[in-house]
């Protein structure tokens, strides 16, 4: 909360700059780029076929009898370089990944990403005849260095039809 507060200081500040800047009428295009570095900082965006997955939301994958594969993206639309700082990058909870129902089928490759970069991880849905048919749900953690979704996390859902 207090981190919240700085920001929103640090962002009236830099808003009354931009103003002064603009009223001084100078080209002060690279000052202002450092500035929005500081403010804009790294941010985390999650996609799976082009839509964004918003924090906190439920992703379905689908339903399967065998092995279902889903390919997510993690972009970095902020101005400074993305850390993901997880050990493992991507983790996931919860009854069904503990059972192992779903996984993660490949990790991101890199754990820093630069501004207007992605890097891609797959989480796989298994179905399974010791779990049986059912719906399948797990939570999907990704740590990064955003400043406001430092613990990015979503749900997935899909159906063993096995
Ligand atoms: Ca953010």
């Amino acid at each position: 909360m207090g981190r919240r507060i700085i920001f929103g200081f640090i962002n009236a500040v830099v808003v009354l700059l931009m103003v002064l800047f603009l009223v001084n009428g100078c080209e002060q295009s690279i000052l202002r780029d450092v500035v929005r570095s500081i403010v804009m900082g790294p941010e985390i965006v999650v996609k799976q076929g082009g839509a964004d997955i918003p924090a906190n939301s439920d992703f379905n994958v689908g339903s399967t009898g065998s092995n279902l594969d889903t390919t997510f993206v993690i972009e970095n639309e902020g101005l400074e370089i993305l850390m993901l700082t997880g050990d493992p990058t991507v983790d996931l909870t919860g009854a069904d990944a503990d059972a192992l129902a779903f996984i993660v089928e490949s990790q991101p490759g890199i754990d820093a990403i630069d501004p207007g970069d992605t890097v891609d991880f797959i989480i796989r849905l298994s179905a399974s005849a010791i779990l049986g048919t059912g719906v399948r749900t797990a939570v999907v953690h990704i740590p990064n260095n955003d400043h406001d979704e430092v613990s990015f996390s979503f749900s997935v859902t899909g159906t063993d039809s096995c």
